[in-house]
C-alpha cells in the first residue's frame, strides 16, 4: 500500500485504517439501521500508485467521510446515505461513453479497472455549504478514458449521468432533484490532469454513500460537481444543463469553481469548516490549485460565470 506523507495529525482525527477495517467487520454482524458505513461490494481494486501531488493535509476520518454525505438520492439528511445507500448495487455496473466520441462505448466496471492505472490521490472535497473533506481518493484520470473513445471536433462539453432507479435509490421518488442527477464540465475541464474518476478511497473499494462503484471527482470545484453512481458520460457540443442549475440557477452556477471571493446567496464562502477537527481554515482559490487551473478560466469574469 502506498505510504501517506502527512504530518502527523492528532489521534482524534484520523483512523488508523486496521481500525476502521476491524470495526466494519464487526459492525457488518450487527444488522443493518446504524450509521456506519455500508459495506462495500465483493470486487477489489488493483493496486493504486501513490500521487506525488497530494495534499499533506491530515485525513478526514473514515467514519466522517463515509457517515457525513451528500446524495440526495437516499435523502437530504447528512446521515441518510450512510443508513440507506446498502440498496445500491454496484456490481455488476456499467458506463456509456457516447455522444461526440469516435468510438462509442459501453464499459463494464471491470474493463475500465483492469484498463487504467489507478493511483490514490489526496484532494480536499470542499462542499458549498462551507466544510471540507481530505479524503484519499483511488481513481484514474478521466482524460485517459476519454483519450480511449476519441473525440470528434464538436466535443465540447461532457454530460455526466447518475443511475436512475427509484428501487435502488429511493429518494428519486421525491421532486427534490430533477432525476437522474446530471451534470457536466467543459471540455477543457474534462480533460485536466487534476481530474479524476474515483473507483475507491482508503484503500477500499468506493462505498456506496460515497458514490459506489464509480464517481467524479474535480478537486478545484465545489462538491456538488463531483458526481456520484456515474453510468452515462455523453460529449456534446452544447453546454449542459445541470441537475442543481436547473433547480437553482442563482445558487450553483455551471462552473462552480471553489472561490472564496463569490458568496453563495445565502452564505459567505470566505472559510470553510474541516471535518476531521471542526476547525476553520481560510477557503483557497481553486481549493489551492489555482497554478494549475487559473489559465483555463483566464479572460472570464468569475463573478458572472461562477
Ligand atoms: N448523484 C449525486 N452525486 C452527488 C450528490 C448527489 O446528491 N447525488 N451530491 C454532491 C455534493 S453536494 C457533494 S458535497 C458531494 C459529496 O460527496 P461525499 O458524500 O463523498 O462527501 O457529492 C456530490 N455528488
Ligand atoms: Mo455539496
Amino acid at each position: 500500500m502506498p505510504r501517506y506523507r502527512y504530518p502527523e495529525p492528532p489521534p482524534s482525527a484520523i483512523t488508523p485504517k486496521s481500525a476502521w477495517l476491524n470495526r466494519r467487520r464487526l459492525m457488518a454482524g450487527l444488522g443493518a439501521g446504524l450509521a456506519v458505513p455500508s459495506l462495500a461490494w465483493a470486487r477489489s481494486l488493483p493496486p493504486a500508485a501513490p500521487w506525488p501531488g497530494s495534499t499533506d493535509e491530515p485525513l478526514t476520518s473514515f467514519e466522517v467521510a463515509t457517515g457525513y454525505n451528500n446524495f440526495f438520492e437516499f435523502g437530504t439528511g447528512k446521515d441518510d446515505p450512510a443508513r440507506l445507500a446498502h440498496s445500491l448495487r454496484p456490481d455488476p455496473w456499467s458506463v456509456e461513453v457516447t455522444g461526440e466520441v469516435e468510438r462509442p462505448t459501453v464499459f463494464d466496471l471491470d474493463d475500465l479497472l483492469a484498463s487504467f492505472a489507478l493511483e490514490e490521490r489526496i484532494y480536499r472535497l470542499r462542499c458549498v455549504e462551507a466544510w471540507s473533506k481530505v479524503i484519499p481518493w483511488i481513481g484514474f484520470p478521466l482524460a485517459d478514458l476519454l483519450d480511449a473513445v476519441g473525440l470528434t471536433s464538436r466535443a465540447r462539453y461532457v454530460a455526466f449521468e447518475t443511475l436512475y432507479d427509484p428501487e435502488q435509490m429511493p429518494n428519486q421518488t421525491s421532486t427534490i432533484l430533477d432525476w437522474p442527477y446530471r451534470e457536466g464540465l467543459r471540455i477543457d475541464e474534462a480533460m485536466h490532469p487534476l481530474t479524476i474518476l474515483a473507483v475507491g478511497m482508503y484503500g477500499e473499494v468506493m462505498p456506496n454513500q460515497n458514490g459506489a462503484p464509480i464517481r467524479l471527482v474535480v478537486p478545484w470545484k465545489y462538491g456538488f460537481k463531483s458526481i456520484k453512481s456515474v453510468v452515462r458520460i455523453e460529449l456534446v457540443e452544447d453546454r449542459p444543463i445541470t441537475s442543481w442549475q436547473a433547480r437553482q440557477p442563482r445558487e450553483y452556477g455551471f462552473f462552480a469553481n471553489v472561490n472564496p471571493t463569490v458568496r453563495h446567496p445565502r452564505w459567505h464562502q470566505a472559510t470553510e469548516r474541516r471535518l476531521h477537527d471542526g476547525g476553520r481554515i481560510r477557503t483557497e482559490m481553486f481549493n489551492g490549485y489555482a497554478e494549475e487551473v487559473a489559465h483555463l478560466y483566464a479572460g472570464m469574469d468569475l463573478a458572472e460565470n461562477f
